[in-house]
Formats: structure tokens, C-alpha cells, sequence
């Protein structure tokens, strides 16, 4: 396998899908070499099947708003591969959301369900449905609507959808309480439930949690202590604010914030009580991050991100692409010496390189972010038992997973002068998981 060549034949079948073509690109490269020591793989030409998607539905919403205007977007769920488990992996709605987006979140949301070492196999979906300033009404109707086509290709051992970008707890509760009247079952079909119906403890924390934890097994390697360390985050929805919550509790310093309207930094960092402002301003206000600095008197930057600002330790939480060249090499000379990757994707393939180059700690989000997923896993078991976990049970468990993942990717990044490419380490475990279990079960 030549990965230009698997490339370039996919960008030919597949052309205009940009953010598709650069998360294979970055697998195909970390895994050629461990690849061709197998030439069965190559005999069965498994690349393209763990490149392209199996199934991909598309499909017409319908909805109407409080005006009684009618609306449609589309709708997607992209089943990549279930060779491991049953299809799993979240739902977006973000008005950017397009085949190229949910294509690229599947390939990765696979490699990553394998590093998780749980029973679950990649998948993605959403619609180009904006949430923002919709009423909750509007936004109840979009998702019945929205379920309404896809529930007979779901269920608790075919497909298990979750959250993600513009998905929380309430969404999940509009999606599953149509599912259910229209599967007439109630099983654990959908991850990140409401606690009074099947949903697990420490989910909500889960993505957020999980990357710190990752975070401290990085800074372990250097014997560098997280305690005092001033951190960038963006974002600031699920995945920012529970980052913030583990950062505050282990003495770190979260300075920064963002939405897609600009940052706020906040030199004498973000308390827990500011933290619950945030909470509180996003998912009950759905306000902006700039009333944060308008309500604690400190800087707004409009129409920027934070990766200018000094501080130790970057957690990129927002989304892909958030992090270009330029931005990197600002961040490697500020002396930042970890970054750990809450969102997908969220860095450049030139700022990896950046910070690859000068050594730092870099973790991918396939990795850095598995906690997410980790616990939807671990619903779904609780879910089949019927029982459920302590919120310690789960964080323990959530704990050791991520400490897993940072070993595999130890023991297959490590570069001949004792750098841990991460990146490659997450690919080559996350990739022949999946490689043998597709290699096992013939041509299908
Ligand atoms: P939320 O919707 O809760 O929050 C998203 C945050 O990112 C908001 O602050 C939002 O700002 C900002 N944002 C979204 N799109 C853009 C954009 N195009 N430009 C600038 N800012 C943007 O989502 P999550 O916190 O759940 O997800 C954040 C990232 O983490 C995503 O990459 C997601 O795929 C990833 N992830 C999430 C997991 C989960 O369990 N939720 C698990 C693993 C990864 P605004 O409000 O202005 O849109
Ligand atoms: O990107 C991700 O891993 C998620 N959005 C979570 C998926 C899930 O099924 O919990």
C-alpha cells in the first residue's frame, strides 16, 4: 500500500470533501509501514474498506417553526465500519455540517471506539440545522422530525447514536423519546441519556475529564506537575466547561474560553464559580462567552482564537481546524509544552508538524478524547444489565481507559530517540484492532 496513491484514488471517487480526505491522510501515513509487513492485508485490499464508509444514509427534514414557517435541512448518519461492535458515534447539528465533515468524524470516530478496547465500531451524523436561536420547541420538533427517517436504521445492537456539536442532554432526550414511540421498545438506543432514563453517570464530564487524565499520563512521561499550570481551552460547551471543572480540581489554571464569536482570557483564571456562570450562560441561556468578560471585567477578543495568549498547556476543545500553522508556532514559542486535543481534528496538518518538530507533548483527538465515547460504552453496558454504576464506579473505570490509551499509544509512537508521536502510536493501535477484525470475517 502506497498511501499517495490510496489517496489520491479517493480524492478522485470522492473529490470536494476536504476535511474527509485530511483525517485518512494522517492515518494512512502513521500506519503504511506496520501495514505492508501484512501482505494478506494488501491482498484483500483491506485499505479501501476501512477508508470508505459502509453505509451512508441521506435524507429530507421537514419542520416548522414557531411562526408556522416550514423549514428543511438534511440529515446524514454515516455507519463507517461495525467490525468490532455495533456502529457508534454521535450526532451533530451545526449549520457547517456536510458529507465531508460527518465523513471524516465516522473514520476517526472508529480507530477511536478501537483504542477504547469496548465493543464498539464508527460511526457519525447530524444536519446542517442551526440550533442557535431556536426556541426549545423548534428545536424539539427538528429532532422528532429528524428521527422520524432514521429510527429504523438504529437500535441498541445496530447503531447507538450520542452527542456532539449542537447535541446535549436536552436533544438526546427529544431524539430518544420519538425513537422510542416509534420503535415501541425502550432500550439503550442513544448514549448520554437524562439520569431518570438509562442515561450513566459521568457522561456529561466524560470527554472533558478523560482528556485531563490523558493530559496527566503526557506530563507523567516528564515528571511535570499540572498544579499551578496556566491552560488555554476553547470551546466552551460540554467538552471546554468539563475540562475546566478537572483542571480547577487538580489546581491548574484554565484561562481562556471561546465560542465561535471570539475568546475571553481571564489572567486570574477561571474559579469554579465563574465556571458555573458559564454552565448556566450556555445551557440555559444559550448566551454569548463575551457576557463572561462584560460580567468579570476582563478581556474580549471579537472574531479571534486564544492561541496567542501565554500560558503552559493547550486544550483545544471547540472544533476541527481550529489550530493553523501560524497559530502553532505561536504556541510553541510561548513555551506551551503539552497540547491534548478535546475536539476532532482541531489542529492543522501543518501545526501537528509544528509541534511535532519542536518536541513537544501533542496528543490527537482520537486518543486525548476516547473518555466521551469510554462512558457511552459503559452505558450501553449498564443499559444491557439493566444496573447502574456509582459516579465513582464510572470515573474509575473512565480513569483506566484513558490511562490504556496513553500506554498503546507509548508503546506504538515511541521514535528511536524516545519522542512518543502520539499521533502515530493512536493510529497504529487504533488501526490494527480493527484491521484484524475486518481480515477475520472475509470479504463482506
Ligand atoms: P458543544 O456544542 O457543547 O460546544 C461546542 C463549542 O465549540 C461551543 O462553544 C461552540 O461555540 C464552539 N464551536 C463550535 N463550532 C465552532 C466553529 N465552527 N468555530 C468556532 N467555535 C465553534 O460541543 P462539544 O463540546 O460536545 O464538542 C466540542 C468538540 O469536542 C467537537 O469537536 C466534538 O466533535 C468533540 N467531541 C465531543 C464529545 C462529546 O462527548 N460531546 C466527545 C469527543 C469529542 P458556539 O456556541 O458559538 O457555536
Ligand atoms: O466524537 C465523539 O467521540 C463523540 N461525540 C461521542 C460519541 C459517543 O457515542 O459518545
Amino acid at each position: 500500500m502506497k498511501a499517495e496513491l490510496v489517496l489520491e484514488d479517493l480524492k478522485r471517487r470522492f473529490p470536494n470533501e476536504p476535511e474527509y480526505h485530511q483525517a485518512v491522510q494522517e492515518v494512512l501515513e502513521s500506519i503504511e509501514e506496520v501495514y505492508n509487513q501484512h501482505p494478506e492485508f494488501e491482498k484483500a485490499n483491506l485499505i479501501e474498506r476501512l477508508c470508505i464508509p459502509e453505509r451512508i444514509f441521506s435524507f429530507r427534514v421537514t419542520w416548522v417553526d414557531d411562526k408556522g414557517n416550514t423549514h428543511t435541512n438534511m440529515g446524514y448518519r454515516i455507519q463507517h465500519c461495525n467490525a468490532i461492535g455495533p456502529y457508534k458515534g454521535g450526532l451533530r447539528l451545526h449549520a457547517s455540517v456536510n458529507l465531508s465533515i460527518l465523513k471524516f468524524l465516522a473514520f476517526e470516530q472508529t480507530f477511536k471506539n478501537s483504542l477504547t478496547t469496548l465493543p464498539m465500531g464508527g460511526a457519525k451524523g447530524g444536519s446542517d440545522f442551526n440550533p442557535k436561536g431556536k426556541s426549545s420547541a423548534e428545536v424539539m420538533r427538528f429532532c422528532q422530525a429528524f428521527m422520524l427517517e432514521l429510527w429504523r436504521n438504529i437500535g441498541p445492537d445496530t447503531d447507538v447514536p450520542a452527542g456532539d456539536i449542537g447535541v446535549g442532554g436536552r436533544e438526546v432526550g427529544y431524539f430518544f423519546g420519538m425513537y422510542k414511540k416509534l420503535a415501541r421498545e425502550f432500550t439503550g438506543t442513544f448514549t448520554g441519556k437524562g439520569l431518570t432514563f438509562g442515561g450513566s453517570l459521568i457522561r456529561p464530564e466524560a470527554t472533558g475529564y478523560g482528556n485531563v487524565y490523558f493530559l496527566l499520563e503526557m506530563l507523567k512521561t516528564q515528571n511535570i506537575d499540572i498544579k499551578g499550570k496556566k491552560c488555554l481551552v476553547s470551546g466552551s460547551g460540554n467538552v471546554a466547561q468539563y475540562t475546566c471543572e478537572k483542571l480547577i480540581e487538580l489546581g491548574a489554571i484554565p484561562v481562556t474560553l471561546s465560542d465561535s464569536n471570539g475568546y475571553i482570557y481571564d489572567p486570574e483564571g477561571i474559579t469554579t464559580e465563574k465556571l458555573e456562570y458559564v454552565k448556566e450562560l450556555k445551557e440555559l441561556y444559550r448566551g454569548r462567552i463575551s457576557e463572561y468578560a462584560e460580567t468579570y471585567g476582563c478581556k474580549y477578543v471579537a472574531n479571534a482564537r486564544p492561541w496567542g495568549e501565554k500560558a503552559d498547556i493547550a486544550l483545544p476543545s471547540a472544533t476541527q481546524n481550529e489550530i493553523n500553522g501560524e497559530d502553532a508556532k505561536k504556541i510553541v514559542a510561548n513555551g506551551i509544552i503539552a497540547v491534548s486535543e478535546g475536539a476532532n481534528m482541531p489542529s492543522t496538518p501543518e501545526a501537528i508538524e509544528v509541534f511535532q518538530q519542536a518536541k513537544i507533548l501533542y496528543a490527537p483527538g482520537k486518543a486525548a478524547n476516547a473518555g466521551g465515547v469510554s462512558v457511552s460504552g459503559l452505558e450501553m453496558t449498564q443499559n444491557s444489565e439493566r444496573i447502574s454504576w456509582s459516579a465513582e464506579e464510572v470515573d474509575e473505570k473512565l480513569k483506566s481507559i484513558m490511562q490504556n490509551i496513553h500506554e498503546n499509544c507509548v508503546k506504538y509512537g515511541t521514535e528511536k530517540d524516545g519522542y512518543v508521536n502520539y499521533v502515530k502510536g493512536a493510529n497504529i493501535a487504533g488501526f490494527m484492532k480493527v484491521a484484524k477484525a475486518v481480515m477475520a470475517q472475509g470479504i463482506v
